[in-house]
């Protein structure tokens, strides 16, 4: 039988852990074939929630499952990891400036990083999940310098997700014939979710949208004034709806993005979106963590390459890595990369 794949997840007694835990006990994100053990990260006061998870873990009686750990001990939890999710952070609390925030985060992802850099497994897969993802990514890489550093990405597929279902919503189409949107820049309301390359069934996406909104022009005007404002705000409309973030939708984008790194693109599924360092593709900046379409291939995330861009594209990818730079510079000033 196979060795387990140790896969840590931080914040494993919050929301989205709980939403994560079963579904990566069942196998729906390595594979129905690959066992793995679960070292859940807390902090003192999420362990207890933690604990109970690992219970009800353990009555799920998944097969797979070879184990369970729940630490708020750094060092334990990344000991020979594979796969990190990294899921817990600090949340905004009333009256925090942003500094404060990314400080705040700097002490979690920072020593994080140290722990992955100490201990991880060769093969280590990083994605950050907690807010303010992309910098928090940044961050944990710079204090992991034996790792290399396009281990650590940052989950941008719940918006890519996101802008798929509201497509498909205005074609009056299944999302399963969409291929080819893209999310670029931050995960943030900054964020541009692009429809230039979609296609549904393989014809082209824009003109099919045209059609429906009676021309170019309105189609146009509802990508700029409805769809791109939606994708990014989602979060907040989920909120308002809902009465509480969203779960279930970013726990699933999570098994979708690491699925997929691992085990590679589905044939003829086409690109998807994940945040890595850039290599100056595009024009962003080398070594942002920025959102770009990208494919699976090897085992390694590759960002597609030879796409055309257009003005619009242009100004609102540069607008959203704009704030990635405010970003890195914050938390460079601040001493933590
Ligand atoms: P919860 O508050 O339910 O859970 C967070 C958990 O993390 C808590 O149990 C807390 O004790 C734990 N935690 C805090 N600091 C920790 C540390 N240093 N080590 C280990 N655990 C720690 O939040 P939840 O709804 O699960 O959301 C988690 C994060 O995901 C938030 O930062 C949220 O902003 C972010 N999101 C990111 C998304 C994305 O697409 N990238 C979408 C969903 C979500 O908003």
């Amino acid at each position: 039988s196979r060795t387990p794949v140790t896969v840590t997840l931080t914040g494993a007694g919050g929301q989205i852990g709980y939403a994560l835990l079963f579904r990566i006990a069942s196998g729906q994100m390595l594979g129905a074939d690959v066992p793995v053990r679960l070292r859940l990260l807390e902090i003192p006061q999420g362990l207890r929630a933690a604990e109970g998870a690992a219970l009800e873990l353990q009555d799920g009686a998944f097969p797979l499952l070879a184990g369970v750990d729940v630490t708020d001990d750094r060092a334990a939890a990344f000991d020979g990891v594979n796969v990190a999710l990294l899921v817990g952070a600090r949340p905004r609390g009333p009256g925090m400036e942003r500094a404060d925030l990314l400080a705040a985060n700097g002490g979690i992802f920072g020593p994080q990083g140290a722990a992955i850099n100490a201990g991880a497994a060769d093969d280590v897969r990083i994605v950050v999940v907690g807010n303010p993802a992309n910098t928090n990514a940044l961050i944990a890489s710079a204090h992991a310098p034996d790792v290399p550093s396009e281990r650590f990405t940052a989950l941008t597929r719940l918006d890519h997700n996101r802008a798929l279902g509201q497509l498909a919503a205005a074609l009056d189409a299944p999302v399963g014939g969409i291929r080819n949107v893209s999310i670029w820049g931050n995960h943030s309301a900054s964020q541009y979710p692009d429809v230039s390359h979609a296609t549904l069934d393989g014809a082209p996406a824009l003109p099919l949208l045209a059609a429906r909104l009676g021309g170019a022009e309105p189609a146009e005007r509802w990508l700029a004034d409805e769809f791109i404002p939606r994708v990014a705000k989602r979060g907040a409309e989920i909120i308002e709806v809902r009465g509480s973030s969203s779960v279930a939708s970013a726990a699933s984008a999570t098994i979708d993005h690491m699925r997929d790194w691992v085990g590679g693109s589905p044939a003829g599924a086409g690109w998807t979106s994940a945040a890595l360092p850039s290599d100056g593709s595009y024009g962003v900046p080398e070594g942002l963590i920025s959102s770009f379409p990208v494919e699976s291939v090897g085992g390694q995330l590759r960002i597609v390459q030879g796409l055309e861009i257009s003005a619009f594209s242009r100004a609102r990818i540069d607008a959203s890595v704009a704030e990635l730079i405010a970003e890195r510079d914050a938390v460079r000033a601040l001493g933590l990369i």
